[in-house]
């Protein structure tokens, strides 16, 4: 199993949800962090309190990765210790809507699309090439089941994710021959903000989605990216799914 410790691990989206239990994850794990998301207040609290838990040395900082300049300007000013950057979790994504393809808001496609696909290529892009040049780095995608079936009201939320998948595979061939490693982790129902978001605050809403089963816990997914950032260097694991246990398909799910 290979250690943790000290490696820098850059996750986006890390204020909430898999994202946050990543950060938590990597540091027990012995990681230390380069946290972003749109809500500084909100990560500068969390990171307070895994600074504590974990005696983990951590920086933050405000960042939509929509925003391909920020991305860039972020990335080159980071002070030159927190330059080299060993695992980058590519997490910050987002639903909005569970609307027919045809009857989307043209703000819901973009939020999806922008988040998911374009903010995910303006971070790789930014991170990878510094890797290639150190020959270390690993790449961890969250992908989704949704990159491997699409259901009704999902579409685009579906192809983004469909993009992430196609993105990693992709990926792993122009780095073929490199030590560089790269994952996707695709899960199914996961207990976060998710559908908060794809709700736009509806709360009650929301809730329906995860009271009245048994979804996957934030800490679940983290765990999955932590097997496979722990590998042995020539071990590549390219794609792990996971689903709950009462989860058989994007549409087969118990409810009691
Ligand atoms: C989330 C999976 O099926 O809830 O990425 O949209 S699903």
């Amino acid at each position: 199993m290979l250690s943790l410790a000290g490696k820098t691990v850059f996750i986006t989206g890390a204020s909430a949800g898999i994202g946050a239990a990543c950060a938590a994850t990597f540091a027990a794990a012995g990681a230390r962090l380069l946290l972003c998301a749109r809500r500084l207040e909100k990560l500068n609290d969390l990171a307070a309190a895994w600074r504590t838990a974990h005696d983990a040395e951590i920086r933050t900082l405000p960042l939509n990765v929509r925003n391909a300049e920020a991305v860039e300007q972020a990335l080159q000013t980071l002070p030159s210790d927190w330059q080299p950057i060993d695992i980058l979790v590519n997490n910050a994504g987002l639903a909005r809507g569970l609307d027919p393809v045809y009857a989307n808001e043209i703000r819901h496609i973009n939020d999806m699309v922008d988040t998911n696909v374009k903010g995910l290529l303006y971070v790789t892009r930014a991170v990878v090439p510094g890797m290639l040049e150190r020959g270390a780095g690993h790449i961890i995608n969250l992908g989704s089941t949704a990159g491997h079936e699409v259901y009704p009201g999902g579409t685009i939320y579906c192809a983004t994710k469909h993009a992430v998948g196609a993105i990693t595979r992709g990926l792993k061939m122009d780095l073929h021959g490199t030590p560089l490693r790269v994952t996707t982790i695709d899960p199914g129902l996961v207990e976060t903000d998710f559908s908060l978001a794809r709700f736009e605050g509806d709360q009650a809403r929301a809730d329906a989605v995860y009271s009245t089963t048994t979804a996957l816990q934030p800490e679940d997914v983290a765990d999955a990216a932590l097997y496979a950032a722990t590998r042995p260097p020539h071990v590549n694991i390219a794609e792990v799914i996971l689903m709950p246990t009462v989860q058989s398909s994007a549409t087969m799910l118990v409810r009691e």
